[in-house]
This record gives C-alpha cells, sequence and structure tokens, in this order.
C-alpha cells in the first residue's frame, strides 16, 4: 500500500485514490493478476489512474479511451480491460464513445470517475454538474440539468450500470468486482470529491 500511495501525484485528499484503493482490491480478491489484465484511460485527474494500478496499462492517444479499450478486447478478448475516465470526457466530449460501447457490449468495464467537474482544467461544468453549482463556467449558478449516466447506459443497451460513491470503499470493491465479472460492458459511476476545488 504505502509503496504505490507514494508515486501518486494528485492534491493530497482527493478521492480518486479511494477508487483506485477499490480497484486493486477488486483485481485480488478475483485472483485477476497484472498480466491478464489493461487498465487504459487519457487525460484528466483521473487519466493517471492507470499509472497508478500495476499491471497493463495505457494512457492512450487522445480522446481514446474506450476507443483503444475496445481494440485491446478484440486483439486479446482473454485480457480482463478496465477503462477508467473522468466525467467531463467520458460523459460530455466523448460521449458518442461511451453509447456506443454501450450498444457494442463487449466485455470491458467502465470506471468513471465522477466528480461533477472537468477538474484538470481547473473546474469548468460538465455534463454531470448540478443544476444550481457555481463553476467556472456557470459562474451565476448552472441553468441546466445534469444527465443521468445510469440511464443513459440503460437506453443505450447496457445490461450493468451501477452508482456508487467513493467514500464507501468495501461496498465499492464489491461493486467492481460484479462489473468485472459481468459478461459484457458494465458501467460503475463513482461519485467523487475534488477536495481542491469542488465547493458544492
Ligand atoms: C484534445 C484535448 N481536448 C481538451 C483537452 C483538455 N483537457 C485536459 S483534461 C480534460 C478533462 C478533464 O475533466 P474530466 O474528464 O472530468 O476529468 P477529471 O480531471 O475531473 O478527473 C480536458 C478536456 C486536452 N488535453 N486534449
Ligand atoms: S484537482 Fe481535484 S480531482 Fe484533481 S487531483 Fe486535485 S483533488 Fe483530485
Amino acid at each position: 500500500m504505502r509503496t504505490w500511495l507514494i508515486n501518486i501525484q494528485w492534491c493530497p485528499g482527493c478521492w480518486d485514490t479511494l477508487i483506485i484503493a477499490a480497484i486493486k482490491s477488486a483485481f485480488r480478491e478475483l485472483g485477476i493478476e497484472s498480466h491478464q489484465r489493461v487498465v487504459v484511460s487519457w487525460v484528466g485527474c483521473s487519466g493517471k489512474a492507470s499509472q497508478y494500478i500495476d499491471g497493463y496499462a495505457a494512457e492512450t492517444l487522445h480522446w481514446r479511451t474506450l476507443p483503444f479499450a475496445t481494440w485491446v478486447k478484440m486483439a486479446n478478448p482473454e485480457l480482463t480491460v478496465m477503462a477508467v475516465w473522468g466525467d467531463g470526457d467520458g460523459y460530455g466530449i466523448w460521449m458518442g464513445h461511451f453509447i456506443h460501447a454501450c450498444k457494442r457490449d463487449l466485455d470491458i468495464t467502465y470506471v468513471v470517475f465522477n466528480n461533477e467537474t472537468y477538474w484538470l482544467t481547473t473546474g469548468q461544468a460538465s455534463p454531470t454538474t448540478p443544476i444550481w453549482a457555481k463553476t467556472k463556467t456557470t459562474p451565476t449558478g448552472n441553468t441546466s440539468a445534469p444527465i443521468d449516466p445510469i440511464a443513459l447506459a440503460l437506453t443505450s443497451w447496457a445490461k450493468f450500470a451501477k452508482r456508487w460513491d467513493s467514500s464507501k470503499m468495501a461496498e465499492l470493491k464489491e461493486i467492481i468486482k460484479e462489473a468485472i465479472q459481468h459478461k459484457g460492458f458494465s458501467l460503475v459511476d463513482v461519485t467523487q470529491v475534488c477536495p481542491s476545488f469542488k465547493r458544492w
């Protein structure tokens, strides 16, 4: 535990750390060893997660978290493939990739670090920002209602979509285990707090 925490570059107290701890425990308890899995990410604070989980990893090309994970799974179906992303990219800029991954239903586990804002770029509203929240791009309060990622996944034909909070790590680990064991695309939407910037 201590060794991997030393290398982490997230702000002190970032709840992303809890999510990767849950992911690592889930892999360990399922007996999925480092050579049997690949974790794929792109940019964002959450994008660093793939570097902090031992085993094969790709912090991949611009915009290509889910497409890259799809290629990995198609090239080697024996591998356990996990994609991790933030809500800004995952549900916003690259939402189309998400809908098609749900529809395609390849066996990929998609863990979204949902902190309701684009944080690496210091606080613009994302598709999951609450309606009243003040952000850099909504200085007088967000006027549009947030999307519901679970409803979006299910109406895009995903068969597994669950939301949990990163503060309840033991339960989160169990949900991630279920998602990994699910044969098909699975979404785990993890609500997370950014202690450096989030003010709601
Ligand atoms: C092509 C491209 N567009 C935009 C960016 C700027 N950018 C950096 S991180 C990021 C997303 C951060 O928000 P989110 O996905 O919610 O992740 P978080 O940092 O909150 O974990 C964006 C848009 C970029 N690096 N490359
Ligand atoms: S800015 Fe927020 S989400 Fe990003 S590492 Fe710091 S605490 Fe975590």
